[in-house]
């Protein structure tokens, strides 16, 4: 299938490239490197060093025996957009070029509104784009679990039947997203089942867990193919810095009492249900919500699991409870469903400490690196818009 990836350069776009292209398929892609700047706003750079577009490129053609088809730009630019899609003329388009990170965009009003603009208003285009050009195409839209909060329910994949004073009806289960970036994906996801319901375009919305992993098996041990692989307090997620923290010694950051419960997938079940996504698409005009991800966890759960894994190569990781600058419940119900994928097929990676062994020792290789940045684990980016740095607290008071 001829694949159109928004986002290549990212840590999902640049495998997702290397994965698709490894199963036969022709792919295409865009990137404005925005991911690159932003990280370094952050005072920040990639645990795993990133090399030049250019770099990469020659790396994927030597590796691949094919060069990958790619064009620097922006999705707020239509008119590059729009022509780069009737030329390539897609089966699928995966949409991964949004701003991702919730701490980014509770920064200030500018970032706030940067995140809101740079995410829907590109969705926007590219809905429109697909409408003029390219039909036909199924996109894949990267949504986030996040759209749904925590609510004391069980969650269903997008939609729910409701019976309400006689009357029933299937309805978009309630989103209550816990940051402006998180509400991005959610006024995302409406434009998305609006665009399909009068236009008849096709999309699977993928309400995708927190992604972690340092590596597919498809990169190889060329360090030019790569995945990025963050850390700082808007960009690294919380397995990825966790991993980080224990390369380098640094206690790990658990934020309030560690009971906040997300699904998680390593890098390497992304790819897989992603191309299961775009190798099974759904009909003309059908709007579908996936719920991706491997497993749920909680977060001190998670920092056990680090420990556990560090322990097993001779590290000594400790976990510390620090103020949680977000605004969000440490303890809550949490029971999403994830039944369309595995009945599509998706065999999900179930060993989270064999995956984090694999990530500590690539990330041991770059402790030096590392090192440079331990003073900007601890995060100071609060939801009331204030900056502040979070203090240890003792367990005990966490757990109160
Ligand atoms: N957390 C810690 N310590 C840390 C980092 C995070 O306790 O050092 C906690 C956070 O407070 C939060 C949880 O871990 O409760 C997850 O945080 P995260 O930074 O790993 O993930 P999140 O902000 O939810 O966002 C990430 C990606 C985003 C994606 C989302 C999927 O950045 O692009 O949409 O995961 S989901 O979480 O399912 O919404």
């Amino acid at each position: 299938m001829r694949v159109f990836i928004a986002g290549i350069d990212g840590y999902l776009g640049w495998a997702l490239a290397q994965y698709l292209t490894a199963r036969g398929h022709e792919v295409a892609g865009t990137d404005r490197f925005l991911r690159r700047a932003w990280v370094e706003e952050m005072g920040s750079a990639s645990a795993i060093p990133v090399y030049s577009m250019e770099e990469r490129l020659r790396a994927f053609e030597e590796h691949y025996g094919k060069p990958l088809n790619f064009r620097e730009g922006d999705l707020l630019d239509y008119p590059f957009l729009r022509g780069y899609l009737e030329e390539f003329q897609p089966d699928a388009i995966v949409h991964l070029g949004e701003m991702p990170s919730a701490p980014y965009s509770m920064i200030d009003q500018e970032h706030s509104v940067f995140t809101q603009h740079n995410n829907v208003i590109g969705s926007l285009n590219l809905l429109w784009a697909m409408r003029e050009v390219c039909p036909d195409a199924h996109l894949v839209k990267l949504g986030t679990m996040g759209e749904y909060g925590t609510p004391n329910v069980d969650i269903p994949e997008g939609f729910f039947e409701v019976e309400y004073r006689g009357r029933k009806d299937r309805l978009p289960f309630p989103r209550q997203a816990g940051s402006f970036y998180h509400w991005s994906k959610v006024h995302d996801s409406g434009n998305t089942m609006f665009a399909c319901r009068i236009w008849g375009l096709r999309s699977t919305d993928i309400m995708q867990g927190v992604v972690f992993g340092t590596r597919i098996d498809e990169m190889g041990d060329d360090p030019r193919l790569r995945s990025r692989l963050d850390f700082d307090q808007c960009f690294g997620t919380a397995i990825n810095r966790f991993c980080c923290q224990a390369a380098i010694g640094h206690p790990l950051t658990v934020y309030g009492r560690g009971g906040q419960t997300r699904g998680f997938l390593p890098l390497r079940d992304s790819m897989q249900c992603l191309t299961i996504a775009i190798e099974n698409p759904p009909e003309r005009g059908e709007y579908r919500v996936f719920n991706q991800f491997e497993e749920c966890y909680t977060i001190e759960g998670l920092a056990e699991k680090t420990r556990e894994a560090g322990a097993a190569i001779g590290l000594d990781v400790q976990i510390e409870h620090y103020e949680n600058p977000r605004t969000e419940m440490d303890e809550h119900y949490y029971n999403p469903d994830r039944e369309h994928l595995i009945r599509l097929g998706y065999k999900p990676t179930h060993d989270v400490v064999a995956e984090m062994k694999i990530m500590l020792k690539d990330l041991l290789e770059h402790r030096e690196h590392l090192l440079k940045y331990k003073d900007i684990l601890v995060p100071d980016i609060r939801w009331d818009g204030s900056r502040r740095r979070s203090q240890v607290i003792a367990s005990e008071a966490a757990v109160k």
